[in-house]
């Protein structure tokens, strides 16, 4: 079974974040979510979210491409996550291009192309006019 690895917040859900999530799918068999609890979020990307950790974690387990959805709590967590769920390939958008190529020492890393048009900041803002 190849297993694959993608890490994010995923709030306000959106056609974005479900395009990645097909593609990271069919990388593999078996697709792990690390999804950002709120406390990560606040304290190392200053993102405070619309939807709780619980909230958001039940809307990807909702979608057809995830298995499982762990926490993500720490940037160092991604070695070890990748060790003990015997990952095969990690991937994220090209938004982090390069930022994880110290994983290629534990598994294949793949950067996919964002979906441009869309964005939670974008989404926010729009709602605001
Ligand atoms: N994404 C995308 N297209 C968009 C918006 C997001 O492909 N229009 C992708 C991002 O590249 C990422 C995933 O969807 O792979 C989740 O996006 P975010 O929730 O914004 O994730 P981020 O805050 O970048 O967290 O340790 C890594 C971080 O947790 C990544």
């Amino acid at each position: 079974m190849k297993k694959v690895i993608t890490y994010g917040t995923y709030d306000l859900l959106h056609y974005g974040h479900v395009n990645l999530l097909q593609r990271a799918k069919e990388l593999g068999d078996y697709l792990i979510v690390a999804l950002s609890t709120d406390e990560f979020n606040w304290a190392e990307k200053q993102k405070k979210c619309y939807f709780p950790y619980e909230e958001r974690k039940r809307l990807l387990e909702a979608i057809r491409y995830v298995d499982l959805v762990i926490p993500e709590n720490a940037w160092a967590q991604k070695i070890s996550d990748v060790k003990e769920f015997k990952v095969d390939t990690f991937v994220i958008g090209d938004d982090w291009e390069g930022k994880f190529d110290f994983l290629k020492e534990y598994c294949e890393v793949v950067y996919l192309p964002r979906t441009p048009e869309i964005s939670t900041t974008q989404i926010k803002e729009d709602l605001k006019k």
